[in-house]
């Protein structure tokens, strides 16, 4: 009897199901989130060489690296925001790791975000999505395809005007159903954060960090290559490095999609 498994293997070897790669290079020149200056920030890459078949290691390269925990393309955990600070098994070691795995619901807004970088994903229009797509099931990761990771320079990414950042996100109301009524694994981004560039003046602050954390759900930031994926059908393996109490990690997140 052919598993499930073996099957996949049958199809992946095939080219049946591709591997999509959703994560962005890591390196120097990734962009790193800005907040208002009374805040501490967090550093960008440096990778700084420990040797490379030289005196130093004769036959070996290897470098050494620095960042922040949310760095380029990387995983919140609850744990990362106040709200989600007292829950169990929510720091990247604690998380159990079946809550790495999940169908990917893919909502496109492109046409949206090209009009306004400052578009909000509303409740109304993920029920539009379901009409057309089916129901947000539990345990899914639902992708927010803003076509953002096609600014490809640090300054169209973070899109900084003299009132702070510009960039999509969702609206308070979108974030609570989400995490409350779909029970979603959590919400991945192609924005530099899961939250609108704006969102440190909404109400509460930063509601989709805020609100998704405190449900224990999980985000994902700086992703690309959405457009790639199907609506509905394709899974999503986000898994953030073990790091001891972390509140996040760069990682690289792919997807299993049909070819
Ligand atoms: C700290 C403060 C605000 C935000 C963030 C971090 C992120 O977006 C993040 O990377 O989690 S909005
Ligand atoms: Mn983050």
């Amino acid at each position: 009897m052919s598993s499930v498994l073996s099957q996949l293997v049958e199809e992946l070897t095939a080219g049946r199901v591709k591997v999509v790669d959703l994560t962005q290079p890591l390196g120097p020149d990734t962009p790193v989130i800005g907040l208002p200056d009374i805040f501490a920030s967090s550093p960008g890459v440096t990778i700084e060489q420990i040797s490379r078949y030289d005196d130093a290691g004769p036959a070996w390269y290897w470098n050494t690296l620095s960042f922040g925990e949310h760095t380029g393309t990387h995983f919140d955990a609850p744990v990362h925001w106040i709200t989600g600070k007292d829950l169990p098994n929510s720091s990247c070691n604690t998380l159990p790791p079946g809550r790495f795995v999940g169908p990917a619901c893919v909502i496109d807004v492109t046409a949206d975000v090209d009009a306004d970088p400052d578009f909000l994903l509303t409740s109304e229009r993920i029920e539009g999505w379901e009409a057309e797509h089916g129901r947000i099931p539990s345990g899914a990761w639902v992708l927010l395809h803003t076509g953002w990771s096609r600014r490809t320079t640090a300054e169209d990414f973070l899109n900084v005007a003299e009132d702070g950042p510009h960039s999509p996100g969702f609206d308070r109301a979108a974030s609570e159903m989400l995490a409350h009524d779909r029970d979603v694994t959590g919400v991945g981004v192609e924005t530099v954060g899961t939250d609108a560039g704006q969102a440190g003046g909404f109400d509460p602050p930063f509601p989709n960090h805020t609100i998704m954390h405190g449900a224990g759900k999980l985000g994902l930031a700086s992703l690309c290559n959405l457009d790639r994926l199907p609506a509905t059908g394709s899974i999503v393996i986000a898994a953030p490095l073990k790091i001891v109490d972390g509140s996040g990690s760069p990682l690289r997140v792919i997807a299993l999609a049909p070819a």
